[in-house]
Parts: C-alpha cells; sequence; structure tokens
C-alpha cells in the first residue's frame, strides 16, 4: 500500500518533471524574442533623449519602408500590424526606427494607423532633412519672401517635374506640426523626403537628430489675394515663359487660347516655367489654370511683361473645408479647421536650436484682432469666417 502510494507520487513528480522541462523549451524561444524586443526598445529609448537615435536610418532606407523593399504598402501595414498582434516582432534596429512613425520609440497603435492612412493615400509618409535656404532661387525658380522661413524642398519623384512647386505641406514629426511651401527639388531623397528649411526644421525635429520621420500631406494656401502670372526674364512673343505664383492648391494643367480660339496646354519644365517654344505671339493673352482638384480660372486682357509679374483676376477656392474655414497656427499649436465664431486655444511651439541659443517668445502676429493676448503663450481667439494665420514671433538670444 505505502509502496503503491510512493509509487504514484513518484510518477505523478516525473510526469511534472517532464511538463516542465517542455513548458521551459517553448518558453525560452519566446523569452529570447521577447528580450531582444526589449533590447531594440532600450536601444531607443536611450538614444530618446537628443532623438539621434533617428539619424541612425540610413538615407537609402525610406521611413515607413520596413521590410527594405523601397515600397511602402500593405506588406509594412501588415508588418506593424503582426508586430502589435505579437504574429512577429520587429526586432531589427533600421525596421524598428522606419516604422516608429510618431517617433515615440514604441511601435504601437498611432504607427498603426499612420501606415494605414498612408495605404488610403491620405498622407505620405517620409524623413525629414534641413539645409540653409530662404525660398528664393530653387529648381522652382521662385523669388524668395523676405522673413518666410517655413519653406522646404521635396524629393524628386514627389516634387513631379515642379508640379508641387508653390505646394503647402502640413507635415508632423516629432516635436509638432508645420505648414510649409515647395520651393526647391531635394535630389538624393527617397518618396516622401523632405529637406526643410534650416530655420523651421527645429519646430518639428531635432538638428541634432539630422533626420526625423515625418507625415505630411497637402493643404489649401492661406491666401486672399489673386494668383498671379510671372513672364520670365528672357520671355518675348516668340519664346514664351509663364510661371503661376500664389496659387491656393499645386496647378495641375496652364493653357493659353490661340488665335484659332483653341486653348492649348503649355509644356512645364523642371524650373516651374510653363514654355511655349513657339511663343504665345504679340496679342494679349487669355489663360486658362487649372489645379489639382480640376478647378480653373479664366484670365484675359494678359498683357506680355518680361521679368514682370500681372495679378491674375481670382484665386482657387477653398474644396471639402465642409464650412469650416482654416486655422493655421505658425509656430504653434492649436491649427485646424474652425467654424465662424468658435473659441480656439493656441499655444506657442518653442523652438529649439543649438546648445547656445534660447528663443524668447515676443507676441502672436496675425491680421485678425480677435486674440485673447497676444502677448501670452497660451491664448485664445475667436475664428472669423476666413482662413487666417496666425504666427508666433520671437527673439533669439545667446546663453
Ligand atoms: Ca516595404
Ligand atoms: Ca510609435
Amino acid at each position: 500500500m505505502v509502496k503503491q502510494i510512493f509509487g504514484v507520487i513518484w510518477r505523478g513528480l516525473l510526469v511534472s518533471l517532464i511538463i516542465l522541462l517542455i513548458v521551459n523549451t517553448a518558453g525560452c524561444t519566446t523569452n529570447e524574442v521577447k528580450k531582444e524586443s526589449q533590447h531594440v526598445t532600450l536601444l531607443n529609448l536611450n538614444k530618446n533623449v537628443s532623438l539621434s537615435g533617428y539619424g541612425y536610418l540610413p538615407l537609402s532606407r525610406r521611413y515607413g519602408d520596413i521590410n527594405g523593399d523601397s515600397q511602402v504598402n500593405q506588406e509594412d501595414l501588415k508588418l506593424v500590424r503582426d508586430h502589435l498582434s505579437g504574429v512577429k516582432l520587429i526586432t531589427d534596429q533600421y525596421a524598428f526606427y522606419a516604422a516608429d512613425i510618431n517617433a515615440d520609440n514604441l511601435i504601437n497603435n498611432q504607427d498603426l494607423q499612420l501606415f494605414q492612412r498612408c495605404v488610403n493615400g491620405e498622407i505620405n509618409i517620409g524623413g525629414a532633412t534641413f539645409y540653409g535656404t530662404d525660398g528664393g532661387g530653387g529648381n522652382c525658380s521662385f523669388q524668395a519672401i523676405p522673413g518666410d522661413y517655413f519653406v522646404s524642398a521635396m524629393n524628386t519623384v514627389d516634387y513631379a517635374g515642379s508640379a508641387i512647386c508653390g505646394a503647402y505641406i502640413e507635415l508632423t514629426g516629432p516635436r509638432g506640426t508645420i505648414t510649409v511651401r515647395i520651393t526647391d527639388r531635394l535630389p538624393e531623397g527617397n518618396k516622401g523626403d523632405m529637406d526643410l528649411s534650416e530655420k523651421c526644421y527645429p519646430y518639428i525635429g531635432d538638428p541634432i537628430a539630422g533626420r526625423v520621420p515625418i507625415y505630411w500631406k497637402i493643404v489649401p494656401g492661406n491666401m486672399s489675394t489673386p494668383i498671379v502670372y510671372h513672364f520670365k526674364e528672357g520671355s518675348n512673343p516668340y519664346w514664351t515663359a509663364v510661371q503661376i505664383v500664389n496659387h491656393r492648391y499645386p496647378i495641375k494643367k496652364f493653357e493659353y487660347r490661340t488665335a484659332s480660339g483653341e486653348f492649348k496646354e503649355v509644356k512645364r519644365e523642371y524650373y516651374n516655367y510653363f514654355v511655349e517654344t513657339a511663343g504665345m505671339g504679340f496679342d494679349k493673352y487669355t489663360f486658362r489654370v487649372t489645379d489639382i482638384y480640376g478647378q480653373t480660372l479664366i484670365d484675359n486682357n494678359i498683357t506680355h511683361l518680361e521679368n514682370g509679374y500681372i495679378n491674375g483676376a481670382a484665386q482657387f477656392p477653398v474644396v471639402n473645408s465642409g464650412g469650416k474655414y482654416r486655422l493655421e497656427v505658425k509656430g504653434g499649436y492649436g491649427g485646424g479647421y474652425y467654424s465662424k465664431g468658435e473659441e480656439v486655444a493656441i499655444s506657442w511651439l518653442k523652438p529649439k536650436f543649438d546648445n547656445h541659443q534660447q528663443a524668447s517668445f515676443k507676441k502672436w502676429l496675425s491680421n485678425i484682432k480677435t486674440i485673447e493676448n497676444s502677448l501670452s503663450t497660451e491664448t485664445k481667439l475667436i475664428m472669423p469666417g476666413a482662413d487666417v494665420m496666425v504666427e508666433a514671433i520671437y527673439d533669439l538670444s545667446k546663453e
């Protein structure tokens, strides 16, 4: 009897030992993957101090391209989903950086949503660097606007032979969201990449990091003035070159009315001029301009003026605003679409420069009078019945 009981206990112990061994062997693999995953996360967290970790994604690798096939598509979206559900963890360091689009050093639901929106075509994912530019010259051949440093170059793919020139792009990086105007081309970037003016880069990323992930989309420009036709230096009735400036949306097509009364499309050059090599003749011109949404503007009686600017009659209207108006907050939070009369809180996004420069807030600059306290870094405004822009003005001083 005692021997039998002892035998049962003994067999029980043996079975337990075998079960323990099996569980442990299976668990070992999982633990190893978990450890590796934590290791990657820790690497990221350590570098979070200066965000310099993001500089490790080589220029040859696209942000958003997790599997390294140069595309950002459904496959990458699936990799994020598999990581989050634990089916397959993303442990490769570059793959991890490529997946962490909102730059919080985690692969999370926010990244998943951004990938979903990118696959849907709502936003573009890329990397941002910076360079010295005032928005003048560059491949778009624009004149610099003094004091307007919210300008950027666009990678060659999205530059699309200058089709993106003059577009307003709302982009979000690790530090915040800004709107910039495209004035140049970035020759060596991947699709999605942008090269910002060094003066606006600190609003979205740490200059020490050098390259940070961003996501962006085209937004309407804030302007109440008409589009403008700019005849190139050297343009004449026999070789006529026209550039469109001050347009709310990117220009898709430019046409002029020929002597026979038909509209003729003019070829666009990479330097952002529409050039009729046969010339448009001596008569006054009728121009038809189409934006990316298919909206058209027609201007009559345009006189040729070499190196001159001729105002059109109207501006492209805002599309898809749903009765709301756009508030752009340059250098601050609070931008978006609001109804007339709506109260909106705005706050200053203090730019961070290198270690020796400190920014101190001066005031909010705007053409609207409804800002509660234009001297406070955090204040409110009443939305007018029009698109509006407010800008945070600050001083820079050495420590
Ligand atoms: Ca990919
Ligand atoms: Ca993330």
